[in-house]
């Protein structure tokens, strides 16, 4: 019956039916033309919302009487067909989907311009036309039929409108409930273009690229002079309150010297320095501690950027962006940035990175803070073989990436590398490629004969944390393996190392319940009266996201530990002042200037000081030395300076002040 029904509706309505199917044809040859797997060929969520879209939009038609039903549906076909051509023709240019967003930036239409005359639009970028071409062949064919002339009757297109927006909301509907939370973070995200077409179809993507491309314009539109006023102010009074000394004794110890930075993934310091059965975790990466400057009390300062907000920080001393993520979503603002002023010293600036190019918009952004090269995905030998989790493994990654090295040596006199780790990411599942590394609890037993029987309590074994380990077990080797043949190569002479992990491995807080507080003789966690438990809550939580920072050079032994609280902000004026470079509008500090004295905020409006951790949803503290009483004013005082350094940090990426006040205080300098 019901395809009876919907056979009468398709002869009743050839001309919607034809604009419906024409849509939906091009929005999945778009998907198949460009991404080529198994699970995208076999999607049907793409198809549901695209179904719902092309509906949605359509159901409007039938509010207008004969030709203007069929302009109006030939106009949308025209913009869907439009949406599908851009994005086959952007694709083929840079693997990935277009962005309104991206029309700022001129760079970007000037080389698609050009190749598209050349060799960019191939035969397949045409074939999307058939669409529009069919739509109107239907058209004249039904110009005079019976759907036509039951069309005069204004109550029954009423009518037919609402029912067909029901059908469109149907399907809507139908979609929305089977999406994954997943779905909905990369949807929100949105960095991940092709994984949000493969789910939502290119209608959708393109719409919500529309109206979050929107988004920071019109944050920008409004309190522009208010935001400047603020942000002058405040550099000024920071340079009348604050009066730590400009040098220090590790002012230039590093320069003329080239720098290797390892940005490595999910980092966090409770690996460190860890072992099961007397087996390090990270035996490369405690050396490393050891012998040169270790920052034991290190914080990451990410928002929902994650690797990117960990970068942007690292790179530029600002903190993440309250909506959006700075890389996404104001990829077009100036940043003073440490590639960019090392640039100035002579440096050539590279970056490297397994992954494609897009993530995160790195592509982009990369080139923003001044990097002269980034070596993606493209740039590597990637295979199902040399893979692990997200993509090319650690090994692999390192190991093609010196003799890149090797060449930007030969061509440089002096140079600066980021390489960004990626085999250690959550969900740290692929156990079986990380090698041996047991994370038990072996228990040697004396029988009464005297014979020795080892027994092995499970422990951290089977548990994400306990996988983790075995993840960073690999990371570290890998990084070994690197530093060996960087080595072997001479790279490591004349080379500073530096070493962040970028964010914390992002587990739940039971599982380090088990960590702290395992009883092997029960094989369980410990009762909570036990002399001994360890009250892991949520201060501990939060104390236990530090991840590690380090600095190290071959020639130079430091066997230095740094205690004293910092953040990742911190970074570009600690080693601008070894480097010789620095930045007036970062908001950290050169550790070795405000010692003691530092304060790391979070994106939260949480901080961090060596007295204290403050919890700014709950407006309470922990005291982190036990007997110390805090005056109330000390907690005032710095949450206010918290505050403000946030919304600083925010106005200079949203209204790009760098750039808007450039000339001004130029010219205030020059006086
Ligand atoms: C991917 C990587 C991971 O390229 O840098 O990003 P994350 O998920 O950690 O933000
Ligand atoms: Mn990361």
């Amino acid at each position: 019956k019901d395809e009876k029904l919907v056979s009468q509706y398709i002869k009743e309505n050839p001309i919607f039916f034809a604009y419906v199917v024409v849509n939906v044809f091009n929005s999945t040859l778009l998907r198949f033309l460009t991404m080529h797997t198994v699970e995208n060929f076999l999607a049907i969520k793409p198809i549901i919302a695209d179904l719902a879209i092309i509906i949605i939009f359509g159901s409007f038609c039938f509010f207008f009487k004969n030709k203007g039903k069929s302009r109006y549906l030939f106009i949308l076909t025209i913009i869907f067909t439009a949406v599908c051509m851009i994005n086959s023709i952007y694709y083929t240019f840079y693997t990935s989907f277009a962005s309104i967003s991206m029309l700022s930036l001129t760079q970007f239409i000037a080389p698609v311009g050009d190749a598209v005359v050349e060799n960019v639009l191939q035969l397949k970028d045409l074939t999307y036309i058939v669409g529009p071409v069919a739509l109107i062949i239907v058209i004249f064919k039904f110009r005079n039929k019976k759907d036509f002339i039951n069309n005069k009757d204004k109550q029954l297109r009423k009518k037919k409108a609402i029912n067909t927006l029901m059908t469109g909301f149907g399907f809507l509907f139908v979609f929305v409930i089977t999406l994954t939370t997943l779905d909905v973070s990369r949807f929100v995200k949105q960095w991940n273009k092709e994984y949000v077409v493969m789910r939502f179809g290119i209608y959708i993507y393109q719409g919500n690229d529309l109206i979050s491309s929107l988004q920071p314009k019109i944050n920008s539109m409004f309190g522009f002079d208010k935001a400047k006023k603020n942000f002058n102010d405040y550099f000024n009074e920071r340079k009348e309150i604050e009066k730590y000394s400009s040098t220090n004794e590790y002012t230039n110890i590093f320069e003329g010297k080239n720098v290797i930075v390892l940005h490595a993934e999910s980092l966090q310091n409770v690996a460190i320095n860890r072992k099961f059965n007397g087996e390090e975790v990270t035996p490369t990466f405690n050396r490393i501690a050891k012998e040169g400057i270790y920052f034991s009390n290190f914080y990451s300062q990410v928002g929902v950027g994650t690797s990117s907000d960990a970068e942007f920080t690292y790179n530029t001393s600002l903190m993440p962006s309250k909506s959006g993520t700075a890389f996404v979503s104001y990829f077009d603002r100036e940043f003073i940035s440490t590639p960019k002023l090392l640039k100035e010293k002579g440096y050539y600036t590279f970056s490297m990175h397994g992954n494609t190019a897009d993530f995160w918009n790195r592509r982009v952004m990369h080139e923003n803070l001044g990097y002269d090269r980034f070596y993606s995905k493209a740039d590597y030998e990637v295979t199902k073989e040399n893979s692990i989790g997200l993509g090319i493994s650690d090994k692999d990654f390192f190991s093609q990436s010196v003799s890149k090295i090797k060449e930007i040596k030969e061509n440089n006199q002096l140079y600066y590398g980021l390489m960004i780790s990626l085999t250690n990411h959550t969900p740290f599942s692929d156990v079986d490629k990380y090698g041996e590394f047991a994370v038990d609890i072996k228990e040697e037993i004396t029988k009464e004969d005297g014979s020795v029987e080892v027994v092995s309590h499970p422990y951290m074994e089977e548990t994400k944390l306990g996988n983790y380990f075995k993840s960073v077990h690999y990371a570290d080797s890998a990084f070994g393996e690197f530093l060996d043949t960087m080595d072997k190569e001479g790279l490591l002479d004349n080379t500073v190392l530096i070493i962040y992990g970028d964010h914390d491995a992002r587990l739940p807080k039971k599982e380090y319940n088990k960590l702290y507080n395992y009883d092997p003789s029960l094989d369980d966690i410990k009762d909570e009266d036990a002399p001994d438990y360890y009250d892991f809550d949520s201060y501990q939580y939060e104390l236990n996201r530090k991840v590690p920072f380090m600095i190290w050079t071959k020639d130079k032994k430091f066997n230095k530990e740094v205690t004293d609280v910092m953040g990742m902000y911190d970074v570009m004026p600690t080693i601008g002042n070894m480097l010789g470079f620095s930045n007036d509008y970062a908001l950290g500090h050169d550790i070795f200037s405000i010692k003691e004295n530092n304060i790391v905020v979070f994106p939260n409006g949480n901080f961090i000081t060596n007295k204290v951790y403050y919890d700014s949803q709950k407006g309470e503290y922990l005291s982190l030395n036990s007997n110390e009483i805090i005056d109330e004013n000390y907690i005032s005082n710095n949450s206010k300076y918290a505050e403000k350094l946030l919304d600083v940090s925010n106005d200079i990426i949203v209204f790009d002040l760098i750039n808007k006040t450039k000339d001004e205080n130029l010219s205030v300098n020059k006086n």
